[in-house]
């Protein structure tokens, strides 16, 4: 056998059967391996952000890696973006990606390139594979690393002459290292700040859906205080039944407004507040001066053994915590608003559908009706690199088969990676894609003024306009194999989304708005 059918065998035997792949040259025996095993799903990405994305967006179902398979560094380089964002929301991704062998990169051939450097830019364990007999132990290094910490980039570097060299045989994975745990002062210490008025317990990561949700909200029922997740989240569950949790703000005085009143922060999974951007004259932190904040667990500690123990320790084993009640409105008519839209949705939207949100400055309208709606998890840009809506809803969509995808994209995000609707299409996928089509960067415009500059000219409204061509969205779509309709007012939209919910497969809807 040889290195890459030893590193294939260590994938499968080590749980890993998804490869999100854009094979180039040097992965030709990695390529040649994985054909030798059908029980390895290959789902090609005709470009690398919508392989990372997809990853991503599997690993936010799954709660467990796929790996993807890129072309030396400008083929990583490519998925960047979106491993940055799978790094922000903890999502673990393994990529494997080919290089050239040892003495071909003495020469300055056209793809060489600095790979290690391009990995070490996003990826927490890297690690160049030398020769045969280590990319089996590498290999099953790398998956247990991408595992560990709720989830981490993990980059194996496939020298050619190691895939195609002889290798012993595929390598055990090894148990993820126990997780840090806080110790029981801090646990006390936590316990006694959230008693006090005005407390605040932010969490993220896997405590925003499922059983860790339900005891940060009985943590919240008890002892009185809010209960906070950061603005953009890696999975949150929504709608009706769904743990009663508040979100953090876009806009910085929003944000200053909401922790006003807020008098200590326990951070549990998440990270300290900050505001997205830094502007003349606005504070980077939202809450008050001196507010303390208590770092109880870090995103990559134990956040599960954390939530318990602070519960036992507040006292809030039986309490029922507070939940979102249901309330679907009315199906709206008439000309297009992003209220209506919003209405339209929650009214429609099917029970346990997954959507993915990157409709930026669309999708804040459409977050209050959709509160109260069927129960649905909600993906978020956590990174907030563009271009990650449609691969994420690529890889959700493959994870969970028996759920309904719904992604919601600005027309500007959704241009970044639409080749992911060729995959959806190839796959099969129960996607439905709306396109919230305000033909422009909707968002610069106010972030022009937020940074103090009070009109704009030729060169900036360029910069911000999506037109003159108008983007085709229905031509787009069906050019990558997808069914499409475009909607000019609400009437024609909530007909299209009827029949998008029901599709066999992908459907997108162009949005005019
Ligand atoms: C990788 C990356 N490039 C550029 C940006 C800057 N950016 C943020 S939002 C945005 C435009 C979003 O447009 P669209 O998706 O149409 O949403 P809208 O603002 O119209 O609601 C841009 C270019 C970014 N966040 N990430
Ligand atoms: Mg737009």
């Amino acid at each position: 056998m040889n290195g890459a059918e030893s590193l294939v065998r260590t994938l499968l035997s080590g749980g890993v059967d998804t490869c999100f792949a854009n094979p180039g040259t040097s992965e030709m025996h990695f390529v040649a391996a994985l054909d030798r095993h059908p029980e390895m799903r290959c789902v090609l990405c005709l470009f690398e952000g919508v392989a990372t994305g997809a990853a991503d967006g599997w690993y936010r179902m799954r709660g467990d890696i796929a790996a993807t398979l890129l072309h030396l560094g400008p083929g990583l380089a490519n998925g960047l973006a979106n491993l940055h964002n799978a790094r922000k929301a903890g999502s673990g991704v393994l990529n494997i990606v080919g290089d050239h062998t040892e003495w071909h990169l003495a020469n300055d051939s056209p793809l060489r390139g600095d790979l290690e450097g391009v990995s070490r830019a996003v990826s927490h364990w890297t690690r160049v594979s030398p020769d045969a007999p280590s990319v089996a132990p590498d290999g099953a290094e790398a998956i247990r690393a991408a595992r560990s910490g709720n989830g981490r980039v993990a980059t194996l570097i496939l020298r050619a002459h190691a895939a195609w060299e002889k290798a012993a045989g595929p390598a055990p994975v090894a148990p993820s290292p126990p997780m840090h745990r806080p110790d029981a002062a801090l646990v006390t210490a936590a316990a006694r700040a959230l008693a006090r008025p005005g407390a605040v317990l932010l969490i993220d990561g896997p405590a925003l859906h499922g059983p860790l949700a339900e005891t940060a909200g009985r943590i919240a029922a008890k002892t009185g205080c809010r209960l906070i997740a950061p603005y953009l989240v890696s999975r949150i569950a929504r709608g009706a039944g769904a743990i009663r949790i508040e979100r953090l703000k876009y806009v910085v005085e929003d944000n200053v407004a909401f922790l006003a009143d807020t008098t200590g922060i326990v951070l549990c999974g998440a990270l300290r507040p900050v505001s997205f951007f830094s502007y003349p004259g606005k504070p980077s932190l939202p809450e008050p001066p001196g507010c303390p904040i208590l770092d109880l667990c870090a995103p990559d500690m134990d956040i599960a053994w954390s939530l318990d123990a602070l519960a036992a320790e507040t006292g809030a084993t039986a309490i029922a915590p507070a939940r979102m009640p249901v309330d679907l409105p009315e199906i709206p008519t008439g000309p297009t608003t992003l209220d209506k839209v919003g209405d339209a949705l929650a009214a429609l939207l099917p029970e346990n559908a997954i959507v993915v949100d990157e409709a930026v400055t669309s999708s804040r309208p459409l977050n209050i009706p959709t509160e109260t709606a069927r129960p649905a998890d909600w993906l978020h840009v956590s990174g907030g690199a563009i271009g990650f809506g449609l691969p994420c809803a690529t890889g959700a969509a493959l994870a969970c088969p028996d759920r309904r995808t719904v992604a919601l994209m600005g027309d500007g995000s959704a241009m970044y990676t639409l080749q992911s609707l060729w995959t959806m299409a190839r796959e099969n996928l129960n996607v439905l894609t709306i396109v919230f089509a305000n033909r422009g960067y909707q968002i610069l415009r106010g972030e022009l003024a937020n940074v103090g500059v009070e009109s704009y000219g030729r060169n900036a409204a360029r910069m911000f306009d999506v037109e003159n061509p108008t983007l085709d969205w229905v031509a787009l779509a069906k050019g990558h194999g997808v069914e499409a309709r475009r909607a000019t007012d609400i009437d024609e939209f909530t007909k299209a989304l009827r029949h998008g919910l029901a599709a066999e497969g992908p459907y997108l809807i162009e949005l005019v708005c």
